[in-house]
């Protein structure tokens, strides 16, 4: 089966620079996806877009590229709750990839311990409009308890206007809750608005939660550098990321978002995303929370 990709859709970043910023040994990139191949997974007939190609042979090479030792693969929402390309991947990683998969009410019980077994700790829960139709509360909350026992926890992907209205059904959850990309912040507000304090304060009243400090180039305003050979992108979003990683540095993590789902202005070289990294956590030892000890704690508990 061959796949149209949505018009506009920009192809990943071939050949990313190698970044200049050395990541600490061991390090994990915890947010990225596989798409397809189309011909070998296809992509759910009820996604809101259609990628190019993104496969796991891609995704290792870039890891290894950039000095990653390890992925974590989220289900992205072209797949739907077919979670076979990730799993495959994860597979094929030899033991340095886990996944974050997406499920139905109508899983069994047998299906989730599949996924653990293959390497699953975590079920994405998506609210941005664009990406997803709306799925009914009770639902979410009944997979939420029936993976607590297993050990995994909730990804949230979620619009910060929207955090108000969702706040009582994220503070319910019973698991270990991580906010992708900061609860996407409108960076043109301030990192000291009412809208980013609210997030901070989500985070401070709910230990349970953590957060991606992901995307700078999907939350910027001021965008990849002008210049060539500039290597500082992206700073509007450093303020929102360094705040999210020094009031709680044993609560977030870092992902490339490889391959970059949905960006139609540009497309970042992958190398230029690592060298953001020191800006926001500007510390060995809080790159080594960041990077290492964090992930592997969530991930690969048994290693730690
Ligand atoms: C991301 C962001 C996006 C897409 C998805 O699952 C997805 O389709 O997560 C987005 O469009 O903002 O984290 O990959």
């Amino acid at each position: 089966m061959t796949f149209e990709k949505t018009p506009g859709w920009l192809d990943w970043y071939a050949g990313p620079s190698r970044p200049r910023f050395q990541l600490p040994a061991g390090a994990v990139d915890a947010h990225c996806h596989v798409f397809g191949p189309g011909a070998e997974f296809p992509y759910a007939p009820e996604r809101k877009y259609t990628p190019c190609d993104a496969g796991k042979a891609q995704l290792f090479a870039l890891r290894d590229h950039l000095g990653f030792a390890r992925n974590v693969i989220v289900q992205a929402t072209c797949h739907g709750a077919d979670n076979r390309a990730m799993v495959d991947a994860c597979a094929a990683s030899g033991g340095r990839a886990r996944g974050v998969a997406t499920v139905r009410r109508a899983v069994s019980d047998a299906e989730l311990h599949a996924l653990h077994a293959a390497g699953v700790r975590g079920v994405r829960f998506n609210f941005v409009k664009r990406l997803v139709d709306f799925t009914p509360r009770d639902e979410l909350m009944e997979i939420a308890a029936r993976i607590a026992p297993l050990g995994w926890h909730v990804v949230i992907y979620f619009e910060a206007v929207d955090l108000p209205e969702l706040w009582d059904f994220f503070a319910a959850l019973p698991t270990t809750v991580v906010v992708d990309h900061m609860g996407r912040p409108d960076v043109g507000l301030g990192a000291d608005s009412p809208q980013f304090e609210l997030f901070v304060q989500f985070m401070r009243e709910h230990a349970n939660v953590w957060s991606k400090v992901s995307c700078p180039e999907r939350l910027s305003v001021t965008g990849p550098p002008a210049l060539d050979g500039e290597r500082h992108a992206y700073r509007d979003v450093i303020p929102f990321a360094r705040r999210i990683v020094e009031t709680f540095p044993d609560r977030v993590l870092w992902g490339t978002d490889w391959p970059h789902p949905n960006l139609k202005n540009h497309m970042p070289d992958d190398g230029l995303l690592v060298d953001f990294i020191p800006h926001i956590a500007v510390t060995t030892e809080l790159q080594c929370k960041l990077l290492v000890a964090n992930p592997m704690r969530l991930y690969w508990p048994e290693e730690v």
